[in-house]
């Protein structure tokens, strides 16, 4: 039996237990397996929670890149490592094979090294979503030096506060980039933000969109005549385990933006091994997931993960809704994916549009869907299976963090059972609690509580960039010895996990602890609505009561909402039962979203609350405009 790829729920149990019974000889064996090391660990694992300290395989050496590219080299020369799908359809796709990419990534590295770049230094990436930004990220992991990616998205002021808050002494970016009809001036933005940036000297530009761009003399330099003359091999710097690899910054529910510290050897072994097994790749099969390479979901599965492995990544630049509402499908067909991994938030947005856009396309390669990024409701769920999987590809609802590097609790396709809004069982190596609000642990099944990590695990981060003091009361001060999550979950009568949200957003009425996804999966049962999400306000009798935000579909419903009103209501009270009845039921034009798609309810919590006047740190937001209308049409 190996303990790399799980094939059956027999073999997952025993895997299971086993990592369970001993983590160290459980790791140890996958690592020495399945990675090239130049040099093996003194110890697997060391650990104090209280501290908190971890360390995996210590004393070890290696390089992430010479197990991402050099050694497929062999065997997997000619296999496509990356293929490109660019914004525009009508241009061409683009195949770069592990060869190319490794001469790619050396030259990269070389122009790094060129400009000064070494061991230990933070080099920020603001780039669209093309080639370059994983060639990038590699060509740094080469040299040693630290990637800060900034989803490109974010405005200068955002980029700023990240650059500055690890001191990035490099930048990376592009002229422009595009996404969908739209074309964005990048550069413009990384200019206003370095305005604020002592530490970059120096910045490295990508032509993508051949606009206009002002470049600053003696710090802005044109990559490509760069990397026309830079030598196509470079020799991988050798990294101990516990070397940082990236920063990658999360927003928390306070203050200024988190920089989770990754480290080399810990991560690339969690990165491949939840990939192998939650994806359950095969040698020949086309992998795509559609998130960006600015989240850790890009990080771990669309570069770290499926690379390690040997994998051919999709690499899509644009969006869902461009040319048309058919564009995933029409790249699944193209290039026949047979694992695609996505967000709610896109199938939702996808699943209001005329089923035409699907139906047009073979999708008959796709073996494996996934979910990430917020608990998918039901009708989301039915709808990807019936209409993208047609009952025949499982769906794995992945449940994980920044923090924790990978994926924690999903199915194995083909071998857990799957049922919808259940992330299900651990991975391997994943020791979950649920603790009530005494800090209790809950044991046995049908249970709820916040859910917490009793062990560690190869790919947690290893502190925030700068603050480690931050680090401990975050995350390890809520339970002594334990991990929290921030999340709530519910354990089933056969132990499979049902994440309920946020405990932020926990909201208790009349004593009753409400989850905000079970109600908002009711809500959008209905058929006119599109999405919702629900807050607590202070209430006189009832502790707090239930504030719906509710966008309807854009069908010209030009139905009476007070009876709206009370067809939902009646869905909930047969769905949750009547405690769960929304008190204020606003209709609004959508909801604000973080750039990651995530609904930003300490927003419409405020609104709810009347306290509009301090809405705290917006500037994740991705349509700051809903919010005055949210304002404007507030039931306060
Ligand atoms: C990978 C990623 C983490 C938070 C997490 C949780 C929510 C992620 C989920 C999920 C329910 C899932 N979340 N996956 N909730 N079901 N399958 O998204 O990382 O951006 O750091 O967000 O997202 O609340 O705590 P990150």
């Amino acid at each position: 039996m190996s303990n790399y790829h799980i094939k059956n729920l027999e073999e997952y149990w025993q895997v299971y237990r086993k990592s369970i019974q001993n983590p160290e000889q459980f790791w140890e064996e996958i690592a020495e397996e399945h990675f090239l090391w130049r040099k093996k660990w003194d110890s697997v694992l060391e650990w104090d929670f209280s501290k908190p300290e971890v360390s995996w395989f210590k004393g070890a050496k290696l390089n992430i890149t010479e197990n991402c590219i050099d050694r497929h080299l062999a065997t997997r020369g000619d296999k496509t490592a990356i293929l490109f799908e660019p914004n525009n359809p009508k241009e061409e796709a683009q195949h770069i094979t592990y060869k190319q990419l490794h001469a790619r990534v050396c030259q990269f590295a070389n122009v790094l090294k060129a400009q000064g770049v070494t061991k230990g230094d933070r080099v920020c990436l603001y780039l669209p979503m093309i080639p370059e930004l994983a060639i990038a990220v590699l060509a740094c992991a080469r040299i040693g030096a630290v990637h800060s990616v900034v989803f490109a998205g974010f405005s200068a002021s955002a980029l700023a506060t990240r650059i500055n808050d690890c001191d990035c002494k490099l930048i990376i970016c592009s002229d422009g980039s595009y996404r969908g009809a739209k074309t964005i001036d990048l550069k413009s933005i990384v200019d206003e933000a370095l305005e604020d940036c002592q530490s970059v000297s120096k910045s490295l530009v990508i032509k993508r969109t051949n606009g206009n761009v002002t470049m600053k003399e003696g710090r802005d330099i044109w990559l490509q005549p760069l990397l026309d003359v830079a030598d196509t091999s470079c020799p991988a710097t050798i990294m101990d385990a516990e070397d940082p690899l990236f920063v990658l910054y999360t927003s928390g529910s306070t203050g200024k933006p988190k920089g989770m510290v990754h480290t080399t050897g810990g991560y690339m072994v969690y990165a491949a091994y939840s990939f192998k097994n939650v994806f359950q790749y095969t040698e020949q099969d086309i992998y795509w997931c559609t998130a960006d390479i600015g989240w850790i979901t890009g990080h771990s599965y669309i570069v770290y993960g499926p690379l390690v492995n040997g994998a051919t990544t999709v690499m899509f630049e644009g969006v869902p809704s461009y040319p048309d509402f058919g564009r995933f499908w029409e790249i699944v067909e193209k290039h026949k994916v047979n694992q695609f991994y996505t967000a709610p938030t896109a199938i939702r947005a996808l699943a209001k549009e005329n089923l035409s856009f699907v139906e047009k396309y073979d999708l008959s390669s796709l073996k494996v869907l996934g979910t990430v990024g917020e608990p998918i409701n039901e009708e989301a769920w039915h709808w990807y299976n019936d209409n993208i999987g047609k009952k025949n590809s499982p769906i794995v609802d992945t449940w994980w963090q920044t923090e924790t590097g990978g994926i924690m609790i999903s199915p194995i396709p083909y071998t857990t059972p799957t049922i919808p809004t259940f992330a299900t069982f651990p991975l391997p190596g994943i020791q979950p609690a649920l603790l009530n609000e005494n800090g209790e642990e809950l044991k046995g099944n049908q249970v709820e509580g916040k859910l917490a990590i009793k062990f560690p695990w190869p790919s947690m981060a290893r502190t925030i960039y700068g603050n480690h003091q931050r680090y401990k009361e975050t995350y390890f001060s809520a339970f002594k010895n334990m991990y929290f999550t921030g999340d709530g979950a519910r354990r089933d009568a056969v132990g499979y996990y049902r994440i309920t949200g946020r405990v932020d957003d926990v909201i208790i009425v009349s004593g009753h602890n409400l989850g905000t996804a079970p109600i908002e999966d009711a809500i959008n049962e209905h058929p006119a609505v599109a999405e919702s999400a629900i807050v607590g306000f202070p209430h006189d009798i009832k502790g707090n009561a239930l504030y719906g935000y509710i966008t309807l579909k854009e069908t010209g419903e030009s139905r009476n909402h007070d009876n709206l009103r009370k067809e939902i209501n009646q869905l909930i009270t047969e769905r949750i039962g009547p405690i769960a009845k929304l008190e204020k039921i606003q209709f609004t034009l959508g909801l604000p979203k973080t750039r990651s798609g995530k609904i930003m309810r300490r927003i419409l919590r405020k609104i709810a609350e009347k306290d509009t006047n301090n809405l705290g740190d917006t500037s994740t937001l991705l349509n700051p405009e809903v919010v005055q209308n949210i304002i404007d049409n507030a039931l306060v």
